[in-house]
Protein backbone atom coordinates (compact mmCIF):
# COMPACT_ATOMS: atom_id res chain seq x y z
CA UNK A 1 0.00 0.00 0.00
CA UNK A 2 1.09 3.83 -0.79
CA UNK A 3 2.72 4.88 2.33
CA UNK A 4 3.68 8.53 1.05
CA UNK A 5 2.87 11.14 -1.48
CA UNK A 6 4.82 14.29 -2.47
CA UNK A 7 3.98 17.10 -4.44
CA UNK A 8 6.29 19.63 -5.54
CA UNK A 9 8.39 20.56 -8.93
CA UNK A 10 11.17 18.61 -9.81
CA UNK A 11 14.12 19.85 -11.68
CA UNK A 12 17.03 19.32 -13.55
CA UNK A 13 20.17 20.48 -12.02
CA UNK A 14 23.34 21.66 -14.41
CA UNK A 15 26.33 22.01 -12.84
CA UNK A 16 30.14 22.41 -13.74
CA UNK A 17 32.70 20.23 -12.26
CA UNK A 18 33.58 20.80 -8.83
CA UNK A 19 35.29 24.25 -8.07
CA UNK A 20 34.75 25.58 -12.10
CA UNK A 21 33.53 28.92 -11.54
CA UNK A 22 30.11 28.68 -14.29
CA UNK A 23 31.47 31.66 -15.95
CA UNK A 24 34.22 29.74 -17.00
CA UNK A 25 32.66 26.39 -17.58
CA UNK A 26 32.88 23.88 -20.50
CA UNK A 27 30.61 21.43 -20.09
CA UNK A 28 27.93 21.10 -17.14
CA UNK A 29 26.77 17.51 -15.22
CA UNK A 30 23.19 16.75 -15.76
CA UNK A 31 21.33 15.68 -12.17
CA UNK A 32 17.84 15.97 -11.12
CA UNK A 33 16.77 18.11 -8.29
CA UNK A 34 13.52 19.82 -6.43
CA UNK A 35 12.81 19.21 -2.46
CA UNK A 36 9.67 17.30 -2.74
CA UNK A 37 11.87 14.65 -5.43
CA UNK A 38 14.87 14.54 -3.73
CA UNK A 39 12.17 12.91 -0.51
CA UNK A 40 10.41 11.01 -2.87
CA UNK A 41 13.78 9.46 -3.89
CA UNK A 42 15.30 9.18 -0.48
CA UNK A 43 12.41 7.17 0.50
CA UNK A 44 11.64 5.06 -2.01
CA UNK A 45 15.64 4.32 -1.69
CA UNK A 46 15.01 3.64 1.75
CA UNK A 47 12.07 1.09 0.61
CA UNK A 48 9.02 3.16 1.15
CA UNK A 49 6.30 3.32 -0.93
CA UNK A 50 6.02 6.40 -2.45
CA UNK A 51 4.36 8.44 -4.93
CA UNK A 52 4.77 11.72 -6.53
CA UNK A 53 2.49 14.15 -7.84
CA UNK A 54 3.80 17.21 -10.25
CA UNK A 55 4.25 18.78 -13.49
CA UNK A 56 6.98 18.71 -15.70
CA UNK A 57 7.24 19.33 -19.64
CA UNK A 58 6.55 17.54 -22.85
CA UNK A 59 10.53 17.69 -23.59
CA UNK A 60 13.41 15.14 -22.79
CA UNK A 61 14.60 16.84 -19.29
CA UNK A 62 11.26 15.88 -18.30
CA UNK A 63 11.61 12.94 -19.50
CA UNK A 64 14.58 11.86 -17.66
CA UNK A 65 13.37 12.97 -14.35
CA UNK A 66 10.45 10.47 -14.69
CA UNK A 67 13.08 8.13 -15.78
CA UNK A 68 15.25 8.58 -12.93
CA UNK A 69 11.77 8.77 -10.45
CA UNK A 70 10.61 5.29 -11.59
CA UNK A 71 13.93 3.84 -11.62
CA UNK A 72 14.33 4.27 -7.88
CA UNK A 73 10.86 3.29 -7.73
CA UNK A 74 8.62 6.27 -7.11
CA UNK A 75 5.02 5.94 -8.48
CA UNK A 76 5.02 8.90 -11.11
CA UNK A 77 1.50 8.27 -13.02
CA UNK A 78 -0.27 11.33 -12.23
CA UNK A 79 2.21 13.04 -13.21
CA UNK A 80 1.14 16.09 -15.65
CA UNK A 81 3.41 16.17 -18.97
CA UNK A 82 2.48 20.22 -20.17
CA UNK A 83 2.76 20.55 -23.79
CA UNK A 84 3.32 24.07 -23.96
CA UNK A 85 5.42 25.10 -20.62
CA UNK A 86 8.75 23.73 -20.07
CA UNK A 87 10.45 21.75 -17.21
CA UNK A 88 11.81 23.77 -14.71
CA UNK A 89 15.74 23.91 -14.12
CA UNK A 90 18.17 25.67 -11.82
CA UNK A 91 22.51 25.89 -12.65
CA UNK A 92 24.48 25.88 -9.60
CA UNK A 93 27.36 27.43 -9.45
CA UNK A 94 30.62 27.21 -7.66
CA UNK A 95 32.11 30.58 -7.12
CA UNK A 96 34.41 31.82 -4.36
CA UNK A 97 34.21 28.01 -2.90
CA UNK A 98 30.61 28.55 -2.24
CA UNK A 99 27.53 27.14 -4.28
CA UNK A 100 25.52 28.97 -5.28
CA UNK A 101 21.84 28.44 -7.34
CA UNK A 102 20.38 29.94 -10.30
CA UNK A 103 16.68 29.15 -11.21
CA UNK A 104 15.33 28.65 -15.04
CA UNK A 105 11.81 27.90 -13.92
CA UNK A 106 9.36 30.79 -14.19
CA UNK A 107 6.87 29.95 -15.71
CA UNK A 108 7.60 26.36 -15.44
CA UNK A 109 5.20 23.40 -16.19
CA UNK A 110 5.06 22.80 -12.24
CA UNK A 111 3.89 26.53 -11.42
CA UNK A 112 0.67 25.38 -13.16
CA UNK A 113 0.17 22.34 -10.52
CA UNK A 114 -3.52 22.01 -8.68
CA UNK A 115 -4.83 20.42 -5.89
CA UNK A 116 -7.03 18.42 -8.77
CA UNK A 117 -3.66 16.72 -9.82
CA UNK A 118 -3.56 14.85 -5.97
CA UNK A 119 -7.03 13.38 -6.74
CA UNK A 120 -6.11 10.24 -7.83
CA UNK A 121 -3.63 10.23 -4.13
CA UNK A 122 -6.97 11.17 -1.98
CA UNK A 123 -7.59 8.85 1.04
CA UNK A 124 -4.58 6.12 -0.13
CA UNK A 125 -1.11 7.08 1.75
CA UNK A 126 -0.34 7.67 5.27
CA UNK A 127 1.20 11.18 4.28
CA UNK A 128 1.42 14.10 2.17
CA UNK A 129 4.62 15.58 2.00
CA UNK A 130 5.53 19.22 0.58
CA UNK A 131 7.78 22.72 1.38
CA UNK A 132 7.93 26.32 0.87
CA UNK A 133 9.28 26.18 -2.52
CA UNK A 134 6.14 24.59 -3.95
CA UNK A 135 3.98 27.35 -1.87
CA UNK A 136 6.26 29.71 -3.34
CA UNK A 137 6.23 29.30 -7.40
CA UNK A 138 2.59 30.62 -8.66
CA UNK A 139 -0.49 31.50 -7.03
CA UNK A 140 -1.73 28.17 -8.09
CA UNK A 141 0.95 25.98 -6.38
CA UNK A 142 0.40 28.03 -3.04
CA UNK A 143 -3.36 27.67 -3.73
CA UNK A 144 -2.56 23.85 -4.16
CA UNK A 145 -0.46 23.23 -1.20
CA UNK A 146 -3.13 25.54 0.73
CA UNK A 147 -5.57 23.32 0.17
CA UNK A 148 -3.84 20.43 0.73
CA UNK A 149 -3.30 21.51 4.13
CA UNK A 150 -6.77 22.22 4.87
CA UNK A 151 -8.03 18.58 3.30
CA UNK A 152 -5.80 16.28 5.57
CA UNK A 153 -6.81 18.89 8.90
CA UNK A 154 -10.69 18.58 7.93
CA UNK A 155 -10.31 14.72 6.69
CA UNK A 156 -7.56 13.72 9.12
CA UNK A 157 -7.13 10.60 6.75
CA UNK A 158 -3.54 11.49 6.34
CA UNK A 159 -0.64 12.93 8.14
CA UNK A 160 0.64 16.24 6.40
CA UNK A 161 4.12 17.22 6.85
CA UNK A 162 5.61 20.30 5.39
CA UNK A 163 9.43 21.78 5.41
CA UNK A 164 9.25 25.27 5.52
CA UNK A 165 11.92 25.34 2.68
CA UNK A 166 12.41 29.17 2.55
CA UNK A 167 14.01 29.97 -0.85
CA UNK A 168 14.91 34.23 -0.68
CA UNK A 169 15.26 33.75 -4.77
CA UNK A 170 11.80 33.16 -5.04
CA UNK A 171 9.90 35.45 -2.61
CA UNK A 172 11.14 38.33 -0.01
CA UNK A 173 10.54 37.57 3.86
CA UNK A 174 8.15 39.79 4.16
CA UNK A 175 5.80 37.69 1.41
CA UNK A 176 6.86 34.64 2.73
CA UNK A 177 6.89 35.63 6.37
CA UNK A 178 3.02 35.30 7.16
CA UNK A 179 2.03 32.38 4.29
CA UNK A 180 4.85 29.85 5.70
CA UNK A 181 3.98 30.55 9.32
CA UNK A 182 0.43 30.06 8.53
CA UNK A 183 0.77 26.57 6.30
CA UNK A 184 2.96 24.83 9.05
CA UNK A 185 0.24 25.87 11.72
CA UNK A 186 -1.97 23.70 9.44
CA UNK A 187 0.49 21.01 9.14
CA UNK A 188 1.26 17.82 11.63
CA UNK A 189 4.89 17.41 10.95
CA UNK A 190 6.86 20.63 10.37
CA UNK A 191 10.73 21.11 9.81
CA UNK A 192 11.93 24.46 9.69
CA UNK A 193 15.71 25.52 10.21
CA UNK A 194 17.43 27.81 12.80
CA UNK A 195 18.42 30.50 10.20
CA UNK A 196 15.54 30.60 7.76
CA UNK A 197 12.95 30.87 10.95
CA UNK A 198 15.11 33.75 11.54
CA UNK A 199 15.11 35.35 8.30
CA UNK A 200 10.94 34.92 8.19
CA UNK A 201 10.46 35.15 11.70
CA UNK A 202 12.90 37.08 13.46
CA UNK A 203 13.91 34.18 15.45
CA UNK A 204 16.46 31.52 15.57
CA UNK A 205 15.86 30.16 19.19
CA UNK A 206 14.68 26.92 18.81
CA UNK A 207 12.26 27.45 21.59
CA UNK A 208 10.82 30.67 20.28
CA UNK A 209 10.17 28.89 17.50
CA UNK A 210 8.32 26.32 19.74
CA UNK A 211 6.25 28.90 21.13
CA UNK A 212 5.25 30.42 17.09
CA UNK A 213 3.72 27.02 16.02
CA UNK A 214 2.50 25.94 19.53
CA UNK A 215 -0.10 23.71 18.40
CA UNK A 216 2.22 21.48 15.60
CA UNK A 217 1.68 18.20 16.71
CA UNK A 218 5.69 17.22 16.11
CA UNK A 219 7.78 20.13 15.42
CA UNK A 220 11.18 19.51 14.34
CA UNK A 221 13.57 22.46 14.33
CA UNK A 222 16.98 22.78 12.83
CA UNK A 223 20.02 24.04 13.86
CA UNK A 224 22.21 23.50 11.12
CA UNK A 225 25.37 21.73 11.82
CA UNK A 226 24.77 21.46 15.77
CA UNK A 227 21.82 19.98 16.70
CA UNK A 228 18.04 19.00 15.40
CA UNK A 229 15.31 19.39 18.48
CA UNK A 230 11.79 17.61 18.46
CA UNK A 231 8.72 18.87 19.42
CA UNK A 232 6.07 17.31 20.36
CA UNK A 233 3.31 17.62 22.91
CA UNK A 234 5.48 19.41 26.38
CA UNK A 235 8.48 17.13 25.26
CA UNK A 236 11.39 18.33 23.84
CA UNK A 237 14.46 15.93 22.43
CA UNK A 238 17.73 17.22 21.18
CA UNK A 239 19.69 15.17 18.80
CA UNK A 240 23.42 15.98 18.34
CA UNK A 241 24.22 16.14 14.10
CA UNK A 242 26.63 14.00 12.90
CA UNK A 243 30.46 15.89 12.60
CA UNK A 244 30.62 15.68 8.91
CA UNK A 245 33.27 16.39 6.15
CA UNK A 246 30.49 19.18 4.11
CA UNK A 247 31.39 18.44 0.53
CA UNK A 248 28.07 20.50 -0.66
CA UNK A 249 25.51 21.57 1.54
CA UNK A 250 22.16 21.21 -0.72
CA UNK A 251 20.15 19.05 -0.56
CA UNK A 252 21.25 18.03 3.14
CA UNK A 253 17.44 19.34 4.74
CA UNK A 254 15.43 17.01 2.57
CA UNK A 255 17.80 14.37 3.13
CA UNK A 256 17.23 14.58 6.84
CA UNK A 257 13.51 14.96 6.55
CA UNK A 258 13.13 11.23 4.45
CA UNK A 259 15.12 9.86 6.61
CA UNK A 260 13.05 11.25 9.82
CA UNK A 261 9.41 10.70 7.99
CA UNK A 262 10.96 7.18 7.51
CA UNK A 263 11.22 6.88 10.83
CA UNK A 264 7.88 8.04 11.74
CA UNK A 265 6.46 5.60 9.14
CA UNK A 266 8.38 2.51 10.88
CA UNK A 267 6.84 3.78 14.01
CA UNK A 268 10.00 4.65 16.05
CA UNK A 269 10.66 6.87 18.83
CA UNK A 270 11.88 10.64 18.29
CA UNK A 271 15.14 10.17 18.84
CA UNK A 272 15.36 7.55 16.58
CA UNK A 273 13.69 9.86 14.07
CA UNK A 274 15.89 12.91 14.86
CA UNK A 275 19.13 10.23 14.26
CA UNK A 276 18.04 8.91 10.67
CA UNK A 277 17.44 12.46 9.80
CA UNK A 278 21.08 13.23 11.01
CA UNK A 279 22.59 10.05 8.92
CA UNK A 280 20.88 11.17 5.80
CA UNK A 281 22.13 14.71 5.78
CA UNK A 282 25.52 13.78 6.92
CA UNK A 283 25.60 11.28 3.80
CA UNK A 284 23.76 14.28 1.71
CA UNK A 285 26.36 16.81 3.12
CA UNK A 286 29.03 14.36 1.52
CA UNK A 287 28.32 14.50 -2.12
CA UNK A 288 28.01 17.05 -4.93
CA UNK A 289 24.44 15.84 -5.67
CA UNK A 290 21.38 16.94 -3.86
CA UNK A 291 20.04 13.59 -3.99
CA UNK A 292 20.68 10.98 -1.30
CA UNK A 293 21.92 7.56 -1.67
CA UNK A 294 21.03 6.00 1.63
CA UNK A 295 22.55 3.32 3.30
CA UNK A 296 21.03 0.17 3.41
CA UNK A 297 18.14 -0.09 5.86
CA UNK A 298 20.47 -2.51 8.42
CA UNK A 299 23.15 -0.32 8.51
CA UNK A 300 20.71 2.98 9.18
CA UNK A 301 18.87 0.64 12.03
CA UNK A 302 22.21 0.12 13.40
CA UNK A 303 24.01 3.37 12.90
CA UNK A 304 20.98 4.62 14.86
CA UNK A 305 20.79 2.70 17.73
CA UNK A 306 24.52 3.25 19.21
CA UNK A 307 24.50 4.79 22.84
CA UNK A 308 24.23 8.40 23.04
CA UNK A 309 28.32 8.37 23.66
CA UNK A 310 28.98 6.78 20.85
CA UNK A 311 26.89 8.93 18.73
CA UNK A 312 27.83 12.30 19.38
O1 LIG B 1 16.53 21.33 -1.13
C1 LIG B 1 17.29 21.17 -2.30
C2 LIG B 1 16.63 21.97 -3.33
O2 LIG B 1 16.79 23.32 -3.00
C3 LIG B 1 17.17 21.78 -4.72
O3 LIG B 1 17.15 20.43 -5.10
C4 LIG B 1 16.45 22.65 -5.69
O4 LIG B 1 14.16 22.32 -5.19
C5 LIG B 1 15.07 23.06 -5.31
C6 LIG B 1 14.77 24.46 -5.05
O5 LIG B 1 13.69 24.83 -5.44
O6 LIG B 1 15.54 25.18 -4.46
Amino acid sequence: PLEVVTLGEPLIQLTPRSGVRLADATELEIHTAGAEANVALAMARLGHHVAYVGRVGSDPFGDRILDVLRTAGVHTDPVVRDQDRPTGVYVKDYDGGQSRMHYYRRGSAATRLTFEDLRPYLGLPRLFHTTGVTAALSPECLTAVQELARHTRTTGEALMSFDVNYRPALWDPSEAGPVLLDLARMADIVFVGCDEAHHLWGTAHPQKIRALLPQVPHLVVKDSSSAAYSFMNDTTIAVPALPTAVVEPVGAGDAFAAGFLSAVLNEADHRTALRYGHLLASAALSSVADQVVPPPPTQMAAAASVDDQTWS
